[in-house]
C-alpha cells in the first residue's frame, strides 16, 4: 500500500487481488485479450510505458492500452526479497541487472475498448497536432454542430449516474439535481498508489456540455464540486487540496460537464496549458463575467485528421 503521510489514505486503494471490477482477477476464457488479434500499433510511449494497440477481438474492431504502473512503495521490501536478480554488469561500484519480480508484483494495468470505433482508433493514434483558437462565434457555427453529430457517446457516463456500471467505485455523491455529482476513480488509475490519483466528478445534469456552456448561473455547481471534491479526497485518501490539480478539459472527449482531480505529482495526459483549465480560474473568470467562456476565444489541438481541423481549415481559420 502507498506511504502517506495520513493513515487513511491508503484505505480505499485495491488489494493486489483485486481487479478493476473488484473481484479476484484472472484472465477467463471471456477475457477480450487472450482473443485479441493484433492489427498495428498506435503509439508506443517508451517514457509513460504504454502502448496503445489496435487489433481485432471476434472480428470487432477493439483497442488495448497497456501501461506498466509506478512502483509501489508497500511493496518494495517484498519486491527486493522475493525477485530473482540477474547480473547484466559489473563495473567499480556499479552494477546492473534484470530484476525478475513474482508475478504478482509485475502486472500490466490493461485498458479495452471493445467494441471501438474509427474515432477510438484516430484517438489513440499518434499524429501530428495543430493549435486551434475558436471565437466563441467559431464554436456555435463550426464546433457545436461538429459535436452534435460527430462526438463519442456519453453512454457509460450516464451509467455510472444511473448506477449501471461502477456504482461500486464511487467515492462520494451529491444526488443535488441542480449541483450535485458523483466522484469516482478515472479509468486511467488502478488506485494502487497515490503517485498517480486520478479522480472524476461527473454532474448530475445532462445540460452541459463543455467549459463553452459555463455562465455564473453554474457557479453553486462548480463551487460545491470544487470543495466537496477536495473534502472527500481528502476523508479518503488523506491527499490535501494543495496536493490536486483540478481542471476541465477543452476540448473534452466526452461532452458531458466533468472535472478532472489528479495528483499535483502526476504528469496526467491532457494537463497541459493547451487543454486544462484550472476549476479556480474558471470560477474566477465567471465570477468577473457571467459570458466569459461564451464570448471568450479557446485554443487547444487538434490531431491532424480531426474532421473539426478540417472544418476549420475550410473555413479559413487556419
Ligand atoms: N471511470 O468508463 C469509464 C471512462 N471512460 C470511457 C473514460 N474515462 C472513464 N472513467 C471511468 N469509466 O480522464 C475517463 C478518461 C478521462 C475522462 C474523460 O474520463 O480516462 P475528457 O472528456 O476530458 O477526455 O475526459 P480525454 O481526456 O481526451 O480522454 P482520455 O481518454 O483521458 O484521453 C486523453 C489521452 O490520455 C489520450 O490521448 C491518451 O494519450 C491518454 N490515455 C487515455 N487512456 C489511457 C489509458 N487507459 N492509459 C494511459 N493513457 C491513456
Amino acid at each position: 500500500m502507498a506511504e502517506n503521510e495520513n493513515g487513511s489514505a491508503t484505505k480505499r486503494l485495491k488489494t493486489d487481488t483485486e481487479n478493476e471490477c473488484g473481484d479476484s482477477g484472472e484472465l477467463s476464457s471471456e477475457s477480450p485479450v487472450s482473443d485479441f488479434e493484433i492489427t498495428r500499433i498506435l503509439r508506443d510511449g517508451a517514457r509513460e510505458k504504454t502502448i496503445f494497440i489496435h487489433g481485432k477481438v471476434k472480428d470487432q474492431d477493439a483497442v488495448v492500452i497497456l501501461e506498466k504502473t509506478p512502483i509501489r512503495q508497500d511493496t518494495l521490501s517484498e519486491l527486493l526479497k522475493s525477485s530473482h536478480l540477474k547480473l547484466e554488469m559489473k563495473n567499480d561500484v556499479y552494477s546492473t541487472y534484470q530484476l525478475q519480480a513474482p508475478a504478482h508484483l509485475n502486472e500490466i494495468k490493461t485498458t479495452v475498448v471493445c467494441p471501438a470505433t474509427e474515432k477510438h482508433v484516430k484517438k489513440y493514434l499518434h499524429q501530428e497536432v495543430f493549435l486551434v483558437e475558436e471565437s466563441g462565434e467559431d464554436y456555435r457555427n463550426l464546433t457545436l454542430p461538429y459535436i452534435n453529430n460527430q462526438s463519442f457517446s456519453v453512454q457509460w457516463v450516464h451509467n455510472i449516474l444511473e448506477k449501471k456500471a461502477e456504482a461500486d467505485r464511487v467515492v462520494f455523491e451529491d444526488p443535488d439535481p441542480d449541483t450535485g455529482f458523483v466522484l469516482l476513480p478515472d479509468f486511467k488509475w488502478d488506485q494502487k498508489q497515490l503517485q498517480d490519483l486520478y479522480l472524476l466528478a461527473i454532474v448530475h445534469r445532462r445540460d452541459v456540455k463543455s467549459l463553452r456552456d459555463l455562465t455564473s448561473e453554474h457557479l453553486p455547481l462548480l463551487t460545491n464540486i470544487r470543495s466537496k471534491g477536495e473534502n472527500a479526497i481528502r476523508q479518503q485518501y488523506g491527499v490535501p487540496p494543495s496536493k490536486l490539480r483540478v481542471y476541465l478539459h477543452y476540448q473534452p472527449s466526452y461532452y458531458h460537464l466533468h472535472v478532472h482531480f489528479t495528483s499535483l505529482e502526476y504528469d496526467a495526459p491532457g494537463c497541459g496549458v493547451e487543454r486544462a483549465h484550472l476549476l479556480s480560474d474558471v470560477i474566477q473568470n465567471l465570477q468577473a463575467d457571467s459570458s466569459y467562456y461564451h464570448n471568450r476565444s479557446l485554443a487547444f489541438p487538434l490531431r491532424a485528421d480531426d474532421g473539426l481541423l478540417a472544418m476549420f481549415k475550410k473555413a479559413g481559420k487556419l
